[in-house]
């Protein structure tokens, strides 16, 4: 549809065309609506227009089949609206199963982004095309967003917790990438391109870059910070082991249970007298101030490689499946 009418951008991923089609629908039926009332606003000024000076007209006493129809028929429009939007919004929500994993910090005013292989990117984000790529994505000062327009998606990416957003790229080529929060002087030139690489040139793009991979930079972490001296593997130290962990549940002091997903391990690192683990002391010193926000990502991922059978456990821990999980701020940073 609007083949060569560049009233919208390129249609590249598996969503794209979907939106587009709700957005044309809700385009026509706002312009159908609008000239129905126009028109019919200008021709009852004329039809009924006072042509004596001394006509007076009945008055009306309203109607009811009148007001049932212009009530239940926009109704019924709006349900069918609310849908179809509402699968398109959870399909958007509920990363497929095995996406592959890239994380995203923004700060201003820049976009860093690192594949669990290794490699780093700055304003850059290389995918392979027909593989559904989810983002795991921070900041580490204000506000941002997340916007690929060809893609049809967007997220904000805030401060203090993790949020996600993913996209097949089904063709490839290169797309813009933008913030759409306004995040300060530079915000505008917090931009950026997204390079969709045919699969093998991706792996070739990968085994390009060094630098070790994310799980092995967070070994070191946990070797430098001393992490290590209390999380032993297989337990016995002042922390539980941390073997195992990762995508399931844990038991707290107070008899509480939660996840260990990113935010809970995130939790743990800033703050981690929030959730204390049953049988253990509040003794972790917080690595708040001394870790940056790539820098947990990194300690998440060596956590993870320590879980095997980790599959794709982030964003449905046990829950209902088709409910798309809202990521509460870790409980420490409320006011
Ligand atoms: C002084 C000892 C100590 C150090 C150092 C330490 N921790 Fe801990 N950690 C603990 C204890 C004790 C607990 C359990 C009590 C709690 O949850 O606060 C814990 C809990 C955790 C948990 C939650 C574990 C679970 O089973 O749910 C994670 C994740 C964690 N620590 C990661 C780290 C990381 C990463 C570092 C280094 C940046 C670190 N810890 C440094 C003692 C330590
Ligand atoms: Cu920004």
């Amino acid at each position: 549809m609007f083949q060569g009418i560049p009233i919208q951008p390129e249609q590249a991923s598996s969503i794209a065309r979907q939106v587009d089609y709700l957005y044309y629908f809700l385009s026509a039926t706002a312009i159908f609506f609008s000239a129905v009332i126009f028109s019919s606003v200008f021709y009852f000024s004329v039809r009924y227009r006072r042509r004596v000076e001394s006509e007076v007209p009945k008055p009306i006493h309203g109607s009811l089949p009148l007001e049932l129809a212009w009530s239940i028929g926009p109704g019924i429009i709006c349900m069918f609206i609310f849908a179809w939007a509402s699968i398109l919004y959870f399909r958007n929500a509920n990363p497929p199963e095995g996406a592959m994993e890239v994380y995203v910090v923004g700060k201003q005013w820049m976009w860093k982004l690192q594949h669990p292989a290794g490699q780093r990117e700055i304003n850059e984000l290389h995918v392979p095309a027909g593989r559904p790529v989810k983002l795991v994505m921070t900041s580490e000062d204000v506000v941002h967003s997340f916007f690929v327009p060809a893609f049809r998606v967007k997220k904000d990416v805030v401060p203090g917790m993790y949020t996600t957003v993913w996209f097949q790229a089904d063709q490839p080529g290169q797309y813009h990438l933008f913030c759409t929060q306004y995040c300060g002087t530079n915000h505008s030139q917090m931009i950026g391109w997204v390079y969709v690489m045919q699969p093998r040139d991706y792996e070739n793009w990968l085994s390009g870059g060094g630098g070790g991979n994310m799980a092995s930079s967070g070994e070191r972490l946990f070797q430098r910070l001393g992490c290590a001296t209390c999380h032993v593997p297989g337990g016995g130290g002042r922390g539980p082991q941390l073997q195992g962990i990762y995508g399931k549940p844990v038991l707290f002091e107070d008899g509480t249970k939660a996840v260990a997903d990113d935010a809970y391990i995130r939790e743990s690192i800033l703050n981690p007298a929030a959730k204390v683990v049953a049988g253990y002391k509040p003794v972790m010193p917080t690595f708040q101030g001394q870790v940056t926000e790539e820098q947990i990502l990194q300690l998440i991922a060596y956590v993870k490689s320590l879980t095997k059978d980790q599959g794709n456990v982030v964003e449905n821990p046990s829950e209902d499946k088709a409910t798309p999980k809202m990521k509460a701020p870790p409980a420490g940073k409320k006011p």
